[in-house]
């Protein structure tokens, strides 16, 4: 078996997914950063793994992967002593998928549509109406959280791909106790991984860092 390589750049949430997902099966990878802010995702080599050109992509047993939500369940189908962090049962999984579904159609869809014009269009300000939209994300996550984890009783990849997507929406709106406690307790408790700074916390205080002067704040 040739090694697992991700491609892709830390300050990106769907990198950080993967890197969790990742980390949490304990597994043997190689990370080659491609920074899409100096267009290194632009080149024939990196657009013939990924024609889409989007990161992050894993490469495995000579195959190409993309989109970070896939990628997560690929890695655990394949490598996952247990189906924990992505349950084989069909209403555990469809709530799991649910809520990836909901990371890449609401969530981080709408904070791509603040970033991206943020880091490619140098535009300096974000319009009261997609703000209003992180919120109302914000908000919906808050009534997920029944129980301890996103998507139940237990972790499973649905904690990653919210968690690195969130915890960059920090940049752009408050995440604060008195409105959404359940959001609160639970990014405390993800951070609480013995692998979160590595695999989320580096990255996600880039990007904010990023993003901050971007908008010209603090
Ligand atoms: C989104 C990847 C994405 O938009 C996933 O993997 O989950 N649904 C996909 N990646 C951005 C970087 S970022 O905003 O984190 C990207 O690669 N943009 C460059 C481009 O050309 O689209």
């Amino acid at each position: 078996m040739g090694k697992i390589v991700l491609y892709g750049i830390e300050l990106s949430p769907p990198v950080r997914t993967v890197l969790l997902t990742l980390e949490a099966l304990n597994l043997d990878y190689e990370f080659k950063v491609v920074n899409f802010l100096n267009k290194e995702h632009r080149t024939e080599e990196f657009e013939k793994k990924n024609p889409q050109h989007t990161v992050p992509v894993l490469e495995d047993d000579g195959h190409c992967l993309w989109d970070s939500h896939a990628i997560a369940a690929y890695l655990v189908n394949k490598y996952g002593k247990d189906d924990a962090l992505y349950p084989k049962d069909p209403l555990k999984r469809a709530v799991v998928d649910q809520r990836l579904h909901f990371d890449s159609g609401v969530l981080f869809a709408n904070a791509r549509n603040i970033t991206a014009p943020l880091f490619i269009r140098n535009v300096t300000d974000v319009p009261q109406e997609k703000i209003d939209l992180l919120n109302e994300g914000l908000n919906f996550l808050e009534s997920f959280l029944v129980h301890d984890f996103i998507a139940g009783e237990t972790m499973t990849i649905a904690d990653f791909s919210i968690l690195s997507t969130v915890t960059t929406y920090e940049a752009v709106v408050p995440i604060d106790a008195a409105r959404t406690p359940k959001l609160v307790a639970w990014i405390k408790r993800m951070s609480k991984l013995p692998y979160y700074e590595k695999a989320n916390g580096k990255g996600a205080a880039v990007a904010i860092k990023l993003l901050k002067e971007k908008l010209g704040r603090k």
